[in-house]
C-alpha cells in the first residue's frame, strides 16, 4: 500500500475536499445532540482519490463515517484550532505549540501495525485494512489532561475491541500494551525529555474491550493530523490524556501489568490506571476542577467528574478496587 497506488487506499474512506470543508462547518457549529439527527445526510458523500505520490497523507482528507450511540452530547465542540495546535506529543517538543509545527516529518505511509505477543498468532496489519475493518463512527469526547485542561474532542474511529477481536488473543493475555512510533532522527526534539522511548501505554483488558476505548483514525471528519496521532492512536476518555498512545505501531498482548512510559517515569504521579478522579489529587496539580479551552475565560473552570463523566459505562470495571490506591 503505497499512497502513490490510490486504488489500494480505501476510497470509501475518503470523500472530496469541498464535502468535507461543508463537513467541517457542520460539525463545528454542532454544539449539540444535532450531530446525531444531521449525520444521515453525510451517507451519500462521493467518492474521490486525492492523493498525489507522497509518504504522507494529505491532511485535511475526509474519512466517511456513520454516528455512533456512544457519542457525548451537549458539550460545545472543541475548535479544530484549539485541537490541532495545543498538543502534548513530545516526541516532536514539549511546548504545546510545537507538535503542530514539527509533526509534519512523520511518515504515515507505509503503516503498519505489529500485533504481537500473547495471540494465537503475531500479525501485521496495514493501516490501509484497519481502515476498512470496521465502519468509522464519529465519537465526541471529553479529553481531560492530567495537567488540567480539558476538551471535547469529535474523533473518528471504531472500538478497540473490533480489533483486538481480529487478534486473536489467547486466555493468559490479561494486558494490552500500545507502543508508539519512534525514530529519533525524524523525531529528534525527543531528546528534550528523559523519557526512555517508544513512548507506550497499556490497559487491562477488560478496559481495552470496554466500548468506549476508540481506535482512532481522525477527528472532525478528517483523518488525524500527524500532531494528533497521525495515522492512528488510542483514544480512552475516562482516563487521563497520556494513557491514549499517538501513532501506534505495535499492539502487544501480555499476561503481567506492562511497564508503561509515564508510570515508570514516576509511579506517585502516574498510575498505571489514571483514571480521572477529581478526589485523588496528583502530586503536581489538584484534579478538582478543570479550564475547558476554548471557551470565554469566565466559563472555562468547571469540576471533573469522576472518570471523566463516563461512570455509567465504565464504573464496573473497577468495582471492588480502592480507586486511590489504584490511581
Ligand atoms: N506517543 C505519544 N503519545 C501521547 C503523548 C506523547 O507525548 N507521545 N502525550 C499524551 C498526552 S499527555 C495527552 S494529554 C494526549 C494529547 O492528545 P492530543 O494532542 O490529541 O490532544 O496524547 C497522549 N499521547
Ligand atoms: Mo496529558
Amino acid at each position: 500500500m503505497l499512497i502513490g497506488k490510490p486504488s489500494d487506499f480505501p476510497s470509501s474512506a475518503i470523500t472530496p475536499k469541498e464535502q468535507y470543508l461543508n463537513r467541517r462547518r457542520f460539525l463545528r457549529g454542532a454544539v449539540s445532540g444535532v450531530v446525531t439527527a444531521g449525520a444521515a445526510a453525510l451517507g451519500a458523500e462521493q467518492l474521490a482519490d486525492v492523493f498525489a505520490p507522497r509518504t504522507r497523507v494529505q491532511a485535511g482528507t475526509r474519512l466517511q463515517t456513520v454516528q455512533s450511540p456512544l457519542t457525548t452530547t451537549g458539550e460545545q465542540l472543541t475548535s479544530y484550532q484549539d485541537i490541532t495546535t495545543f498538543n502534548n506529543f513530545y516526541e516532536f517538543g514539549v511546548p504545546k505549540d510545537q507538535p503542530a509545527k514539527n509533526a509534519g516529518v512523520l511518515p504515515t505511509r507505509p503503516w503498519t501495525v505489529a500485533v504481537t505477543g500473547k495471540v494465537k498468532q503475531p500479525k501485521t496489519f496495514d493501516i490501509d485494512a484497519l481502515l476498512k475493518l470496521r465502519p468509522l463512527e464519529d465519537r465526541i469526547y471529553r479529553h481531560r489532561c492530567v495537567e488540567g485542561w480539558s476538551m471535547v474532542i469529535p474523533w473518528v474511529g471504531y472500538s478497540l475491541s473490533e480489533f483486538i477481536n481480529q487478534c486473536e488473543p489467547l486466555p493468559s493475555a490479561k494486558y494490552v500494551q500500545f507502543v508508539s512510533y519512534y525514530d529519533r532522527k525524524v523525531e529528534k526534539w525527543s531528546n528534550q525529555t528523559s523519557i526512555y522511548w517508544p513512548y507506550n501505554e497499556g490497559l487491562r483488558m477488560d478496559e481495552a474491550m470496554n466500548p468506549l476505548t476508540l481506535l482512532t483514525f481522525g477527528l472532525y471528519g478528517e483523518v488525524l493530523p500527524n500532531q494528533n496521532g497521525a495515522p492512528v492512536r488510542i483514544v480512552v476518555p475516562w482516563k487521563y490524556g497520556y494513557k491514549s498512545a499517538k501513532s501506534i505501531v505495535e499492539v502487544r498482548f501480555v499476561s503481567d501489568m506492562p511497564r508503561t512510559t509515564w508510570n515508570t517515569m514516576a509511579p506517585s504521579m502516574y498510575g498505571f490506571y489514571s483514571n480521572v478522579n477529581p478526589n485523588v489529587d496528583n502530586p503536581a496539580w489538584s484534579q478538582r476542577t478543570e479550564r475547558r479551552l476554548g471557551l470565554p475565560f469566565y466559563a472555562q473552570r468547571r469540576t471533573t467528574l469522576l472518570f471523566n463523566g463516563y461512570g455509567d459505562q465504565v464504573a464496573s470495571l473497577y468495582k471492588g478496587m480502592d480507586l486511590r490506591w489504584n490511581h
